[in-house]
């Protein structure tokens, strides 16, 4: 397994996710970290956690599930976060003195899935505020462009408060809504409808291999992804890292994932940069 970098993340890519907001990094984690994780998701899909949740399931029961946070009780995922050079990744394009872990997420469409992740960005959803935000999208096999996650290149520089989706509210299984937001009440603008006229926005997305990933601020607007053919399933597995201006914040707007609670119980309190067994620095700049 490669605990380094393969290669030095180049000054164009750094420029390039500050700019754009999203880069596409090709073969940063060889094949037995992809081995580790998808037994990790084998894990975590027959033992999924309390936020666990079913986005989408459709007449022909292909499914959408979505989990967060389970890296406490999966030992695969650990090793990735601490081990792994992902968050060498972000230290370089954040341009760190110090990477947080956050938490994971992962996002499993069963083959012929058509469930498409609606458009919106993550911070505004976090319990965390900060432009120094970066997560790592790893598909765990290969994905095709036109069903990878795609992103609006320079939205994650908009100012402006959107109108975010409620994902709280998906979850046909009936399971009890969790981790609602309501944006209305302080949104400045709706996300616009950005599938109607991709071109307009510079919608980019890559065909993408195991070990490929891409690294996105967490104020990009990201959508998309799924409408997979009927041999085709994804499972991807993201890692959310916090940087230097990174601070904790509740939203009286909700928030998703709802860390909240487990910050208090930590001791963590808005304004407090993140950090104790729960958020771990994983990363720390080198005097170099
Ligand atoms: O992979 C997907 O469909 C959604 C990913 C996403 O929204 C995220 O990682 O923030």
């Amino acid at each position: 397994m490669n605990t380094e970098l393969p290669r030095d993340i180049t000054a164009a890519e750094i420029e390039s996710y500050h700019r754009e907001g999203v880069v596409l990094l090709k073969g940063m984690f060889d094949g037995d970290w992809i081995t580790l994780l998808r037994q990790g998701l084998q894990v975590n899909t027959e033992h999924p956690t309390h936020r666990a949740r079913t986005w989408s399931r459709d007449a022909a029961g292909r499914t959408m599930f979505w989990d967060s946070q389970a890296w406490q009780n999966i030992k695969e995922y650990q090793q990735f976060i601490f081990d792994s050079p992902a968050a060498a990744v972000a230290g370089k394009l954040l341009k760190a003195t110090e990477i947080n872990f956050f938490f994971d997420a992962v996002f499993v469409r069963s083959p012929g899935t058509q469930f498409t992740t609606p458009w919106h960005q993550d911070e505004p959803y976090w319990s965390i505020e900060g432009y120094d935000t970066c997560t790592i999208w790893m598909p765990l096999v290969p994905v095709k462009k036109k069903n990878a996650l795609a992103y609006v290149p320079g939205s994650h520089l908009n100012p402006q408060i959107f109108d975010q989706y409620n994902f709280g509210e998906l979850n046909p299984d009936g399971k009890a809504a969790v981790d609602q937001v309501d944006f209305s009440g302080i949104a400045e603008q709706s996300i616009p409808d950005i599938d109607a006229d991709p071109e307009r926005y510079g919608v980019i997305s890559w065909d993408m291999q195991p070990g490929d990933c891409v690294a996105f601020n967490s104020r990009i607007l990201h959508g998309g992804s799924g409408q997979l053919d009927a041999d085709t399933g994804l499972s991807v597995f993201t890692s959310k890292w916090l940087g230097d201006d990174a601070r904790i914040k509740f939203r009286a707007c909700g928030m998703d994932p709802d860390h909240s609670a487990i910050m208090t119980q930590h001791g963590l309190k808005p304004g407090d940069r993140p950090g104790t067994a729960l958020y771990p620095r994983i990363w720390q700049r080198s005097a170099d």
